[in-house]
């Protein structure tokens, strides 16, 4: 072999070392160790968490630091059984799941695989946090899927919904002109508000009465002005208030489903 050939093979073989060590550098996709965040970022806490819509099946997520954590928080409505499955490539390192309530106390912990059913466990309802670490402390990608079956049947939503929150109140007229009577309504899941409004054109002793056809204890109600102030509460209250708007909030005690009667009325 010439000096000609061996400076062809010397710079063939530089060439073929280039490409392996950028083959084996740092990758933001599926394979290699992830360099940049995933599109969650930052959700490193349950105040920064993603909110997600079970069922919750998403790809290209990454722990991309040694302090990296993410949470995914959901609401679930019923009781239900709960699956969070991490799939990621345990060669690279370990990546465990936690399952928090609102307040972050642990509920459920996921066992260190790779693949399959990661963290089972049942919920009444609420708002809850999945959080994925690596207790190594290892660089690494991960898929997860977070689902939620329930073990009892929705109700029937009412035919106000949806009415969960101020800005959907179902509007009522001046009870000072008439006793003012809803049938029909539910709590159609454990998580379900209504919420009705009203404008008093004069000050009243108002009457609000809710028969609940449901299971005992299962609602409670209050009686707000227009910042939202709670005035009174109760399934039967009244209050001497002057011309304004009103809120009235029906809500589920204990994740409970009702239906119920709301009437409103002057004394
Ligand atoms: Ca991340
Ligand atoms: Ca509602």
């Amino acid at each position: 072999m010439n000096d000609r050939s061996l400076r062809m093979l010397g710079i063939i073989s530089m060439l073929l070392i280039l490409v392996a060590c950028n083959k084996s550098s740092g990758s933001s996709g599926n394979s290699g160790v992830p360099v940049t965040g995933d599109i969650h970022e930052p959700n490193e806490n349950r105040t920064s968490c993603s909110p997600v819509v079970l069922d919750f099946s998403e790809t290209m997520l990454t722990l991309h630091s040694l302090t990296d954590q993410d949470y995914y928080c959901f609401t679930v409505g019923l009781p239900s059984d709960l699956t969070a499955t991490a799939t990621f490539d345990p060669a690279m390192g370990d990546i465990q799941l936690e399952l928090q309530d609102s307040v972050g106390t642990v509920l459920a912990l996921g066992q260190a695989q790779p693949t399959g059913p990661d963290l089972m466990t049942t919920v009444t309802c609420g708002t809850f946090h999945v959080r994925v670490f690596s207790p190594t402390q290892t660089l690494n990608n991960y898929s997860l899927a977070i689902s939620a079956v329930a073990t009892v049947p929705a109700g029937i939503p009412d035919a106000n919904e949806p009415d969960d929150d101020p800005s959907m109140c179902t509007p009522l007229a001046d009870p000072r002109f008439g006793v003012i009577s809803v049938p029909g309504l539910t709590l159609h899941d454990g998580l379900n508000e209504d919420w009705f409004c009203f404008r008093l054109g004069g000050t009243a002793d108002i009457e609000i009465l809710i028969i609940s056809l449901g299971p005992i204890n299962s609602l409670a109600a209050e009686l707000l002005d227009s910042s939202l102030n709670v005035i009174a509460s109760g399934l039967l209250f009244d209050a001497i208030i002057p011309s304004g708007n009103y809120f009235i909030r029906i809500y589920p005690i204990n994740c409970s489903r009702s239906s119920y009667f709301l009437e409103v009325s002057e004394i």
